[in-house]
């Protein structure tokens, strides 16, 4: 009965199930003496929190109920450190609400509940203290109430649970409620990438700097090397404990003390952040879905500029409303937050947005584009994508991310971080849009786009040679190597060549001799022009290796020296002519015949001078000279002392 081998199944260890446990609530309705009745430890630690009774700082402590592992966040009520506990509910997967029986809901009851459902906190669990100060019905008007204002939130389906921090009553269920919320939702992710933000940062004696915080997803091992943003400096992890344990790793859902090498306390501070190189990108701008709370006194105007809470970092960003003027109450809508420094986000990270003096709470949302950018799209085709990325599946957002990285493809731990897929899935994904011929690759190598990407920049060279046709309607087109630099700038080099021969074949783009041009275009040329265009094309052909100059052409209209040569190099993209020089031109025939004589002579007798070969063209020095010359040019031959050699 007993013989089973040891099963892969087995329930995870025990300590791998962590969680992050964070306090709310109005000022002195019990937070901290809450915290301290179920773990021991006073969270208040500084002395002025013990002089005036009330919490100011993020304090920490461990609990462990049966199998699970909760850190304990616990934040300040007093509406002045709303910003403190925006910092403190970073990151955490329980919410432990606590509303006093006595006072039932206030001010900060309402708002941290707000703030909690804009931050996409998963559960929550509320705490009715101080009961042994009120009468039973007293206690269950403030629960009924407390449940009032949790109907309409994410959050209607909570335990409340009575109980005194004083007399114990109550704080078995209380855990029992605790454990089985944390029980009903997924851990945060364990693999890498890392990503903490920091709340706390102090220096030890003989040890350095160390930062704590919640860790967000991930793990991190001692001496592993990480980012700290803002700075994007690179620091080590010497070494790591939780709650004061020391640990050889530390991952999603516990509370971590890191402490850093290779950094000054200077360099990092509540707000910085660490995560694996190459994970987080900082940027100036972010695309996000805004939610406005119900409860706001007047509506947000696009531009307006508010104060955002993200992470643990806060800083002044302006609002700037993609397809209206404002946000009314309960309204939600994309947007643009723009900021004066760098931030890092991640794809679906929740924020919260304070007013300008940050007093009152606005709203909040959700982080879509980590890193945009400042011209977008048309509002409709803005709007339709950030729809895709915020409703859509992962491969929705991958499309999204690589039509704004273009040539440029992001790292599987770029996408995890830009479009919310974790690093193993990336290849998955990929080959999903591969398969729906979402992403298809370039020529000369293997790096892959999506369509809308070459689209976009067959866009911008038809654009531009439109204004060039517009603006010189006699001249052939832009020159080949114009067009591939242009093209090797954006695509990069081995693509440029069969990108063009594509745009070729479909007849998106025309080519005429070494030009290029819209395919529908050709060069206007008056009668006169064109008439004056045949007689030099023949008279050339007929001087053969002797043609005549430009000058000397006899034309049946005049036409001005300076139109002359406009037609010449006309004829030449035609490929009637080739330039020898600035007065020299020979038609395609004497061209050949000129290449076989030179490539026959020199075959039979080793390299030659001009002398020799103006001998065999049956020419002149005039001509000879410039004949080689262009022959050197066009690497055909070589010059070597004065003779030339065949290349
Ligand atoms: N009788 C009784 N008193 C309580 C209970 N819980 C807290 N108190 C008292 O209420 C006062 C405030 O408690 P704290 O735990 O500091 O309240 P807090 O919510 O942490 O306050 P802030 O952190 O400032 O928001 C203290 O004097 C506590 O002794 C309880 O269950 N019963
Ligand atoms: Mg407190």
């Amino acid at each position: 009965v007993n013989a089973a081998p040891p099963s892969s199944q087995a329930a995870p260890p025990l300590a791998s199930r962590h969680f992050i446990l964070g306090t709310a609530g109005h000022i002195d309705h019990g937070k901290t003496s809450l915290v301290k009745a179920l773990t021991g430890t006073d969270t208040d630690r500084l002395p002025e929190e013990k002089r005036r009774g009330m919490t100011i700082e993020l304090g920490f402590a461990e609990l462990a109920i049966g199998p699970l592992r909760f850190g304990v966040v616990d934040v300040p009520g007093h509406e002045k450190f709303v910003r403190t506990m925006v910092a403190g509910a970073t990151g955490i997967d329980v919410a432990l609400l606590v509303v006093a029986a006595d006072d039932s809901v206030m001010p900060q009851t309402i708002e941290h509940v707000a703030i909690l459902g804009l931050l996409g906190v998963p559960r929550m669990v509320v705490a009715l203290t101080k009961v042994d100060m009120v009468e039973p019905d007293m206690a269950e008007l403030a629960a009924a109430e407390v449940e009032d204002l949790l109907a309409a939130t994410p959050f209607a389906a909570s335990r409340v649970c009575p109980v005194s921090s004083i007399t114990g009553h109550g704080l078995d269920d209380l855990r029992e409620a605790i454990a089985a919320a944390a029980g009903a939702i997924a851990a945060p992710p364990r693999d890498r990438p890392f990503r903490m933000c920091v709340d706390r940062v102090f220096t030890l004696a003989g040890r350095g700097t160390v930062v704590t915080g919640s860790v967000l997803r991930g793990r991190v091992e001692a001496g592993e090397t990480l980012d700290v943003f803002p700075g994007g400096f690179s620091c080590r992890v010497r070494d790591l404990q939780s709650h004061g344990i020391e640990q050889t790793i530390v991952a999603g859902g516990q509370r971590a003390a890191i402490n850093l090498g290779g950094i000054d306390r200077d360099q990092v501070d509540r707000g910085s952040e660490l995560a694996t190189p190459g994970y987080l990108a900082p940027s100036r701008m972010l695309d996000v879905s805004l939610q406005a709370l119900a409860s706001a006194d007047r509506p947000l105007k696009s531009t307006a500029v508010v104060h955002l809470c993200m992470g643990t970092t806060e800083a002044p960003v302006r609002v700037v409303l993609i397809d209206r003027p404002e946000l009314a109450a309960g309204e939600s809508a994309y947007a643009q937050l723009r900021c004066g420094r760098f931030l890092t986000a991640a794809y679906g990270q929740r924020f919260i947005l304070r007013d300008a003096s940050a007093t009152r709470t606005l709203g909040g949302g959700v982080v879509l584009r980590p890193v945009a950018r400042r011209r977008r799209w048309p509002v409709d085709r803005e709007l339709a994508a950030l729809g895709r990325v915020e409703r859509g599946t992962p491969e929705d957002r991958l499309e999204d991310l690589l039509t704004l990285t273009g040539f440029q493809p992001p790292t599987d731990l770029q996408v995890c971080a830009r479009a919310g897929i974790e690093p193993g899935d990336v290849a998955a994904v990929r080959q999903r849009l591969r398969e729906a011929d979402r992403l298809v690759s370039l020529p000369g190598g293997d790096a892959e786009v999506v369509p809308a990407v070459v689209e976009t920049l067959l866009g911008r060279v038809t654009a531009w040679l439109a204004t060039f046709h517009a603006k010189h309607p006699d001249a052939p087109g832009r020159p080949v190597e114009a067009l591939l630099g242009h093209l090797e700038r954006a695509a990069g080099r081995p693509a440029v060549r069969g990108l063009l021969d594509r745009w070729v074949a479909s007849k998106r783009i025309g080519v005429l001799g070494n030009f290029v041009a819209l395919p529908q275009f050709a060069p206007k040329l008056s009668a006169a022009e064109d008439k004056a265009l045949a007689a030099m094309i023949e008279q050339i052909r007929a001087g053969g290796l002797k043609p005549p100059g430009l000058a000397e052409l006899v034309l049946p209209a005049k036409i001005e020296a300076k139109r002359l040569d406009r037609l010449a190099l006309l004829a030449v993209a035609l490929g009637e002519l080739v330039r020898i020089d600035s007065s020299i031109y020979l038609h395609a025939d004497a061209d050949r015949r000129l290449r076989e004589t030179v490539a026959a002579l020199i075959r039979e007798q080793g390299p030659v001078s001009v002398s020799q070969a103006r001998e065999a063209l049956d020419s002149s020095r005039k001509f000879a000279v410039p004949f080689m010359e262009y022959l050197d040019r066009v690497g055909f031959t070589r010059r070597v002392g004065d003779k030339r050699e065949l290349v």
